[in-house]
């Protein structure tokens, strides 16, 4: 039997990394029985189309980002709020990795709609780019024309800086930068790298306002029809990918910052931000958690107000 594992990323990117590793990890445990073909971004439509695959049974298995579900399932926009998670990644990891109220009480949220997050993991912390403007206060986003995921409470973090937010997929974003339609980004370094945004963009800021949340996913009714042994196989795949796309994304990350820093034939200027101006960010986006508690949550913020305990026991 073969599997399709469908991703938002190209080969050499973390998604499709993710999935070309959990395949042979799966084809070794089965002894070759169990066949997973993992899927580059592109072929498949949107990434709002491949939530719809996963969901219908077009496909077995997807990395799906939560920015992109927002419309749906509104608790999972908890991943966009600014300075949620720690600023250490690894402390981040473990939070995504144990946490009750994602692992039990956000995945309940995305059952209802047929999907079935088995794990959250880090792609790493997101940075800024941007072109016309430097951006280092939160004024620099006074009517700034950024590019964001379609999830709507990402929209509701940029208004709170008074940017004006384009939602849109990735694989216009390289065209609209270039072309001015939007003026910025947000993603991990590595994203940036590989997809060659910073050559249409003048300045990279290292703001690490957020850091950049994916879910491997599996089609709900199918993967409840899995024998309990393959679902024990799966579910103990998961958890090993956690320390291996974790030490993935980190060394992407790293490389990128390099290759970024050391493009002279179109340099982008390196902002990096002190705690004060990083403070004035985090100030402005406050509020956007009580709107997300009081106008987004349907469970009267339930899933944040765990998730912060259980953030402030990781931290302590
Ligand atoms: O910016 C985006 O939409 C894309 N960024 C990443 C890191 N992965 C896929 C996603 O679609």
């Amino acid at each position: 039997q073969t599997w399709r594992f469908v991703t938002e990323e190209v080969k050499g990117q973390v998604q499709y990394e993710y999935a070309a590793e959990f395949a042979k990890r799966m084809d070794e445990k089965s002894g070759g029985k169990i066949t997973i073909e993992p899927y580059e971004y592109g072929g498949l439509g949107s990434e709002s189309d491949q939530v719809e695959l996963l969901q219908n049974g077009g496909v077995e298995m997807a990395v799906m980002s939560p920015g992109f579900t927002g419309n749906m399932v509104a608790e999972g926009q908890v991943f966009a709020l600014h300075f949620l998670f720690p600023d250490d990644l690894q402390t981040t990891q473990d939070i995504l990795t144990n946490s009750e109220a994602l692992n039990t009480d956000l995945s309940a949220r995305y059952e209802e709609y047929g999907i079935t997050p088995l794990s959250y993991w880090t792609e790493g912390a997101m940075q800024w780019t941007s072109s016309d403007v430097a951006i280092d206060e939160p004024s620099d986003f006074e009517g700034f024309l950024m590019r964001t995921q379609t999830s709507p409470l990402i929209s509701e973090s940029y208004e709170a800086y008074g940017a004006e937010p384009t939602p849109m997929s990735w694989s216009e974003l390289y065209t609209a930068l270039d072309r001015g339609t939007v003026q910025g980004q947000e993603n991990p370094i590595f994203f940036i790298g590989d997809a060659s945004f910073h050559e249409v963009q003048d300045y990279m800021t290292l703001s690490s306002h957020n850091n950049y949340v994916a879910m491997t996913t599996v089609n709900t009714d199918w993967f409840n029809d899995l024998s309990p042994e393959v679902q024990d196989m799966v579910n103990e795949t998961v958890n090993e990918m956690q320390d291996w796309v974790f030490d993935e994304q980190k060394a992407q990350n790293e490389e990128f910052l390099e290759t970024i820093k050391n493009n002279d034939s179109n340099p982008t200027e390196i902002i990096e931000l002190t705690d004060e101006q990083r403070e004035a960010f985090r100030e402005k986006a406050k509020p956007v958690r009580d709107f997300y508690i009081e106008e987004v949550s349907t469970v009267n913020g339930d899933i944040l107000n765990k998730l912060q305990e259980e953030i402030d026991a990781a931290t302590e």
